[in-house]
């Protein structure tokens, strides 16, 4: 029956995983797929993740099932984290959210809506490059994909004229895909006044802005920051839908905690909209897991865990500044050839290292560092006891 299915390529971010996986050096490390690890590169499961975890326990909670668009005590707080407490359209009860399976699950969703919905276009534009599934997502949930440009390559950093003159030379209303911070894989993003230039083109082109945001807190360490062009774009007034992921900043990878909400014109077009998302969700899963929404619910809706929850994020976030500054001061210490700002630069996870494929390549075969291809590194990977050696490694290949 099956024998015409072709073999499927592996993918590329979690083959990097495996790889990793069968190397048996002691001196091997991950830089591939973007997950927070300690300072001793194990994985971290938050105290306020396990305290949460502790207050949900005591309180015998049932395992009935949620309602198709989630527990609602965690899709309210979602969206406040989001937009901010004194957002404009959710003071006026106006933005419709589901829970999702944690950000992919958002971005499907979304796609999914905006493909039966969006009565302007069926196209999507993503960032060159842009995360690896954005593609496959949208494909699959029946859009059109296109491109913009975002990232130069000669100066590592964004294309800001590129970007400009892509968001121009759309269709009017068509729909685009930002990163709210923490571009990926780039690390690079918009500073604010650009990311004001890029609405005020949003809003001169009727574009739907479709804004990804999987790494709020991560970028700087503060929510607000992050979440500035998602309530920029909010306060000039362009109806935005946002996918949320609490994967990264609260370390819930494999709960799938996610939300996906739309800027709406009134309560009554909400209400239209949400019976629509719960159509759109009943047949691809009925409705989402509980646990992971209750972890995030509980740790929102208290002001104590709330705020250690915060401080644990900005502690993630900023051991990964640490880590940009060791690595660039190493790498110039070395006399590595090459300019290396970016790493200091660049933001959030990710660093778009430069490194080319080859160089990649000999990196995992000589000294037992995996990164992807593209020469991507998932920084948090980096910890006081490899960063020398993964440094020194560098240096080498670059030297050649
Ligand atoms: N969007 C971006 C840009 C990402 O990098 C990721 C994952 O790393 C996601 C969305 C979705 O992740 P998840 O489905 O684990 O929340
Ligand atoms: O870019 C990354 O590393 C993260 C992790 O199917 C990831 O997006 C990678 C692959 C995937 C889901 C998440």
């Amino acid at each position: 029956t099956w024998s015409a299915v072709p073999a499927g390529p592996p993918d590329p971010i979690l083959g990097v995983s495996e790889a990793f996986k069968a190397d048996k050096d002691p001196r091997k490390i991950n830089l591939g797929v973007g997950a927070y690890r300690d300072e001793h590169g194990k994985p971290y499961v938050l105290n306020s993740v396990k305290k949460a975890e502790n207050i949900i326990a005591s309180s015998n909670p049932d395992k009935e099932y949620l309602p198709i668009t989630g527990l609602a005590d965690f899709t309210k707080a979602a969206v406040k984290l989001a937009y901010g407490t004194d957002s404009a359209p959710l003071q006026a009860n106006s933005v419709a959210v589901t829970q999702s399976i944690s950000g992919t699950g958002a971005l499907r969703i979304g796609g999914a809506f905006l493909g039966r919905f969006y009565p302007h276009s069926k196209t999507i534009y993503l960032p060159t490059p842009s995360w690896g599934n954005h593609t496959p997502i949208f494909r699959d949930s029946g859009l059109e994909v296109k491109t913009y440009r975002y990232f130069d390559k000669k100066t590592v950093g964004l294309d800001f004229a590129g970007l400009k003159e892509d968001l121009k030379n759309m269709p009017e209303k068509t729909i685009v895909l930002f990163h709210a911070c923490a571009h990926n894989p780039t690390g690079v993003d918009p500073t604010p006044e650009q990311w004001k230039e890029i609405s005020d083109i949003v809003k001169e082109k009727q574009l739907f802005p479709f804004f990804d945001m999987a790494y709020q807190g991560f970028a700087s360490g503060d929510f607000a920051r992050d979440a500035f062009a998602v309530r920029h774009f909010v306060s000039q007034g362009h109806q935005v839908v946002v996918s949320q992921s609490f994967a990264k900043n609260m370390g819930l990878y494999g709960e799938r905690v996610g939300a996906f909400s739309l800027v709406t014109a009134d309560p009554e077009e909400k209400a239209r909209v949400e019976s629509q998302l719960k159509i759109v969700v009943r047949p691809m899963y009925s409705n989402p897991p509980l646990s992971g929404a209750r972890v995030a619910a509980t740790i929102l809706n208290h002001e104590g865990l709330y705020t250690e929850w915060e401080n644990e994020v900005k502690h993630m976030a900023n051991r990964i500044i640490s880590m940009r500054h060791k690595l660039y001061d190493n790498l110039v210490a070395q006399g590595t050839p090459g300019e290396w700002g970016h790493i200091k630069s660049q933001i959030g996870m990710f660093s778009f290292t430069g490194l080319t494929t080859p160089q990649t390549k000999i990196l995992a075969e000589k000294a037992h560092i995996y990164m992807t291809a593209d020469g991507r590194i998932s920084m948090a990977g980096l910890n006081g006891h490899n960063i020398d050696y993964f440094s020194e490694n560098v240096s080498n290949v670059v030297k050649g």
